[in-house]
């Protein structure tokens, strides 16, 4: 199938410029640290994110070994230990923060990548996502009890990366998520809740994740999420707002899984998120000319990786659409998922020939 809409995009964008990026990543750290960064005081709650993302960006422009270096590995590994609740079993945001599932993700992906799962006490932690799964087989985010459908992607992605999946109710997580397929096509972050391309992505992310993927009308989910591409070539995560480039991942990444990437137009898409860099400080911001963040960072890299616009020939490393994390580290670890055969006009995508291929469905 062609792409729905060829938007025209009008000035020509800059070239990706790699080199500033990884200087803009190496800077940030330091500069967050300082006790006196106003930038550090008011992002230290989600920290182990941060670090995910910076660490995620550096390894997908370098090999696993140049990006384990520049960053520091040891002392990044050091303190995500440091940031491990014992009589919870769960990862916090920050040194002595509470846990909470968001973070014991981010910071099993950082593990990931370092290669030392092995530090964790795989058991602890996997009892700590087993205790947050409630009866219908959604998950709480925490002991507080909040409930998102982010939090079932969490736990789901954290069990497959532990080796651990079959310990939870994957049924029942999975009937859960499928449940709140909305009218439009799209999910929110409740069954019943606005559809949002972010939440989407972890609908289907956790959903490949249990194989369940036959819960999903996929064209019309397909046709919610292509129908995000504005007339400047970026994505919103949905109706009437803006385009931000990290919706370039969220939407990206859900066509892929979905066998549906070439239902936004790539050029136009690449050309806004190519636009939205800060050629001389680095970094990418969620729109042009505004201020970079590490966020923005990340799922603008991912999403040219995505496109095929930056190339593994070139030096960079593949992005994982199921477990955003580099496709080499996901293979390394046996990590499982299901995905859509390709719709017409797919191609052939090797990012995701190892995971099980289902036909279409229209739920
Ligand atoms: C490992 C990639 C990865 C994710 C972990 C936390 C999580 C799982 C997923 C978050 C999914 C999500 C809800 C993303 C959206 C984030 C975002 C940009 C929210 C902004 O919402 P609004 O309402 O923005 O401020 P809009 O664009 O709708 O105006």
């Amino acid at each position: 199938m062609a792409s729905f809409i060829a938007p025209t995009p009008t000035a020509t964008a800059p070239q990706f410029s790699p080199d500033v990026h990884k200087q803009y990543i190496l800077q940030l750290s330091s500069k967050l640290s300082s006790p006196t960064s106003y930038e550090g005081a008011v992002t230290s709650h989600l920290r182990m994110s941060g670090v995910y993302w910076s660490l995620a960006s550096m390894h997908l422009m370098c090999s696993s070994s140049d990006a384990n270096e520049l960053m520091n590995s040891e002392d990044i590994l050091k303190w995500v230990m440091e940031c491990w609740d014992e009589g919870s079993g769960g990862f916090g945001g920050n040194v002595g923060h509470d846990p909470h599932l968001l973070y014991t993700l981010s910071a099993l992906q950082i593990l990931a990548m370092f290669g030392k799962l092995d530090a964790v006490d795989t058991e602890k932690v996997v009892g700590y996502v087993k205790g947050l799964q409630n009866e219908d087989g959604s998950f709480s985010g925490d002991e507080h009890g909040e409930i998102d459908t982010r939090f079932s992607y969490c736990a789901l992605s954290s069990l497959s990366i532990l080796g651990a999946l079959d310990s939870v109710d994957v049924g029942k997580a999975a009937e859960f998520v499928g449940s709140c397929q909305n009218f439009d096509g799209g999910f929110g972050c409740n069954c019943g809740a606005e559809s949002h391309a972010g939440q989407i992505f972890t609908c289907v992310a956790a959903l490949s994740i249990a194989k369940r993927l036959d819960l999903v009308d996929v064209d019309l989910l397909a046709w919610w999420l292509a129908e995000r591409q504005t007339g400047g070539g970026g994505l919103n995560g949905r109706p009437e707002k803006q385009s931000d480039v990290c919706y370039s991942w969220w939407i990206l990444s859900s066509l892929e899984i979905i066998g549906r990437r070439s239902w936004v137009n790539g050029e136009s898409l690449a050309t806004f998120i190519l636009k939205c860099q800060d050629t001389d400080k680095g970094g990418i911001a969620d729109r042009p000319d505004n201020v970079a963040d590490v966020f923005h960072t990340f799922f603008g890299i991912s999403g040219l990786l995505l496109l095929g616009h930056l190339k593994e020939g070139d030096g960079y490393r593949q992005v994982d659409s199921v477990y955003a994390l580099p496709v080499d580290v996901v293979k390394k670890l046996g990590l499982k998922a299901q995905v859509i055969e390709m719709g017409e006009g797919g191609g052939e995508d090797k990012r995701l020939a190892s995971y099980e291929r289902i036909k279409k469905t229209t739920a």
